[in-house]
């Protein structure tokens, strides 16, 4: 009885080394959402700037250093993340305009929009330039888009 047990727990544990290695394919921090245009009309001004922001999320199970990832729309506007420490499930903001960066929201200190309110595409990539994902939108008709 104890040998086939055993037989039969072979194919178990393969499939359980299997199931890592298929879900690599899926980014380990994704962009789950474009906030690109910001409520009211586009006349500037830090909270209305602050109205436009990007989500990323971290779907592994482990903690994820974000230091020196960048983020970058078509334009070639790009932001580097400071010293963030993104926890397994856990996403943060980044919002287009000035503010002090905390563990949920952090700060592109511009003070002009980034995100084209029509179509554009934001890029993650990591620290040595990988490209981790990225989400495009076109559409005036809504003001984000959930990647
Ligand atoms: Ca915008």
């Amino acid at each position: 009885m104890r040998r086939s047990a055993v037989l039969v727990g072979l194919p178990m544990a393969a499939l359980l080394t299997y199931a890592p290695a298929a879900q690599a394919a899926a980014p380990s921090v994704q962009i789950t959402r474009v906030y690109y245009d910001s409520p009211g009309s586009d006349r500037g001004g830090n909270k209305s700037v602050n109205g436009e922001y990007i989500v990323f999320k971290n779907t592994t199970r482990r903690a994820v250093e974000l230091a020196g990832w960048t983020v970058r729309d078509k334009n070639g506007f790009r932001y580097t993340f400071g010293d963030v420490t993104l926890r397994p499930g856990k996403s943060v903001r980044l919002r287009s305009g000035m503010g002090n960066d905390g563990t949920s929201t952090v700060y592109w200190q511009r003070k002009w929009y980034v995100w084209n309110n029509d179509k554009d595409t934001a890029y993650l990539r990591s620290a040595t330039g990988k490209l981790i994902d990225s989400c495009s939108y076109n559409s005036s008709r809504v003001d984000y888009v959930n990647c």
